[in-house]
């Protein structure tokens, strides 16, 4: 019996493999091996199941993408997660993790957790509307007082292969708990001192939910993405539609004159901040030779 399925999970040569609501555990085929290919979480794949019950994957179908950090295939969409306060709200590694998302062509969710300790939704106000005028759907929750907003946000999850990401200790394992309705993840305690988390997340896995499936991310320690600076002015979305106007075609809407960008940004069309931390992106390319970090 050949079927078709996902790669759910993979630990040491051995995968999960789901076919509608079945797990199969399965082997790959020695010719992946051979060829170098790695099975990869994400993964379409199609399996022959055994007598025992376990399966073989015997072909895996091109993947659409591939992520390296949280290493998934086949992503349609990054849910990038920021908090209202503890950590403090980091809009640069946000617009940075964005950027990351757009050269994946992933569609993009800006979540802003912990509204519980916005006083007056403040700050939440401000980063929906800086992220709204840049084109994101944006949601905001709170894990800790209230569903309400979790059943936003698994609307958006339905159909798709998606990742959660962002800074240590936003609420990615709390949110995905709130979404799956079980402890699937471990919740880490934020220490108090250096308003750190701890790494709590380790392996990946696709956890299903209301007909989608979505990938938790440790919080980063380490941040890599390679970018021309061209990309990095196509990938503001909310740049797009004044930078025909601007006088030189391959305007970067930094320093050159007749920039309709800059313009927009005077008139409070763009973000400010959206629009000074692009600036500080770029210095950064020019500075790494056409990386950007954290
Ligand atoms: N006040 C408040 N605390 C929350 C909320 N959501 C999560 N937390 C707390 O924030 C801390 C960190 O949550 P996690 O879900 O572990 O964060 P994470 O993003 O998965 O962190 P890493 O796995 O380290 O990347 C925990 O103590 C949670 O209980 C919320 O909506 N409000
Ligand atoms: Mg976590
Ligand atoms: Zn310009």
């Amino acid at each position: 019996m050949i079927l078709e399925g996902i790669i759910i999970k993979g630990v040491g040569g051995l995968y999960k493999v789901a076919v509608a609501d079945n797990i199969y555990d399965c082997k790959a085929r020695g010719k992946f091996r051979k060829l170098n290919i790695i099975p990869m979480v994400g993964d379409k794949v199609r399996i022959k199941v055994l007598d025992d019950g376990t399966g073989v994957i015997d072909e895996i179908m091109p993947r659409r993408n591939e992520l390296a950090r949280p290493p998934v295939a086949n992503v349609d969409q990054m849910v990038a997660v920021v908090a209202v306060a503890q950590p403090e709200p980091n809009l640069l590694q946000l617009d940075k993790l964005i950027l990351a998302a757009e050269k994946q062509q992933l569609d993009i969710i800006v979540c802003i957790n912990k509204i519980d300790l916005d006083d007056g939704m403040v700050q939440c106000k401000a980063i929906s509307k800086a992220y709204q005028t840049a084109g994101y759907d944006v949601v905001y929750i709170s894990v800790a007082r209230s569903m309400r907003g979790i059943e936003d946000v698994k609307r958006f999850l339905r159909g798709k292969i998606s990742v959660i990401a962002g800074q240590s200790g936003v609420g990615k394992s709390s949110i995905i708990n709130a979404i799956c309705g079980q402890n699937r993840m471990a919740v880490g305690e934020i220490s108090a001192k250096a308003g750190l988390g701890k790494h709590t997340t380790r392996h990946v896995e696709l956890l299903a939910v209301d007909g989608g499936m979505i990938a938790d991310t440790p919080g980063f320690s380490a941040f890599e993405l390679r970018l021309t600076k061209e990309e990095a002015a196509a990938f503001y979305r909310e740049f797009s539609s004044y930078a025909a106007e601007c006088h030189f075609r391959n305007c970067l809407h930094l320093k050159e004159p007749d920039c309709a960008v800059r313009q927009a940004v005077e008139q409070g069309l763009i973000d400010r901040g959206r629009y000074e931390r692009y600036v500080y992106i770029q210095n950064e390319l020019e500075r790494e030779k056409g990386f950007v970090r954290w």
